[in-house]
């Protein structure tokens, strides 16, 4: 997979160095690219230099803050979105980033982040790339606001390439995991058996295969009801209590 991240903030990036996506770029299981935008806002269209290197300009029809010029990404997506690629652009009034767009996300070729900061980008140029063939997505990572896409793609990148095949050391770790299932994640507890006074729940540490499983299971349902009623309408009958 081929991933492009074009923004005015590329030093934002710096985050996907380390720890486990480190590691999948040096293995080239994921080729990240990451852009200043700037490098397409000094010659504008018509060939006159621009030494602002201006990428913003005033809304039409009024109102606070400014708006990220078509121009100048028309000029960057134009260069860095490859065929067959997927445009995504984050916002917050996007769809919302779930762990099954990030699945669907991982089998494609390249995905381009086009990051926008004031108010966003103008919005002809996902409509551009759409009417061009590609698959342009506008995602929201959740109901929040930030202050531009940078944020939102990095965490985005993390959930998608730690789903690339030969990623992460252990494949079943990925299935077991919180959403796998629609249910949250049961707790988890390493050694000591007994820290501050608090006892790991004795189940635990019976051997007793059948009983860890049926309590995991119970913990899951307990607290998907207490914390995400939400996800709970699939899970209506699994654990009566
Ligand atoms: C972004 C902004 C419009 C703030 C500019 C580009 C994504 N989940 C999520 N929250 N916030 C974002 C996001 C993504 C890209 C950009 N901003 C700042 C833009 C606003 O309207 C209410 C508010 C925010």
């Amino acid at each position: 997979m081929r991933i492009d991240v074009v923004s005015i903030f590329p030093e934002f990036f710096s985050v996907l160095d380390v720890s486990l996506l480190g590691k999948a770029r040096q293995s080239e299981l994921v080729n990240v690219h990451v852009h200043d935008l700037r490098e397409w806002a000094a010659v504008k269209t018509d060939g006159t230099p621009d030494a602002h290197r201006t990428v913003d300009d005033a809304p039409f029809g009024g109102g606070a803050g400014m708006v990220m010029k078509a121009d100048v990404w028309g000029r960057a997506l134009d260069d860095v979105l490859q065929r067959g690629g997927v445009l995504v652009i984050p916002s917050p009034a996007g769809i919302p980033f779930t762990q099954a767009l990030a699945a669907d996300l991982a089998e494609a070729e390249q995905i381009a982040f086009a990051c926008g900061r004031y108010e966003g980008i103008d919005a002809r140029v996902a409509e551009h790339y759409e009417a061009k063939g590609f698959r342009v997505l506008e995602v929201s990572l959740g109901d929040y606001v930030l202050n531009g896409g940078e944020v939102a793609a990095a965490a985005m990148i993390e959930a998608i390439t730690r789903l690339i095949p030969g990623f992460m050391g252990n494949a079943q770790s990925i299935v077991e995991e919180s959403h796998a299932d629609g249910l949250l994640e049961y707790p988890s507890y390493t050694r000591p058996a007994s820290w501050r006074g608090l006892d790991v729940p004795e189940v635990l540490l019976s051997g007793h295969h059948g009983n860890i499983e049926r309590w995991r299971r119970e913990q899951q349902v307990r607290l998907t009801r207490q914390r995400r009623p939400d996800l709970m309408a699939d899970h209506d009958g699994d654990v009566a209590q």
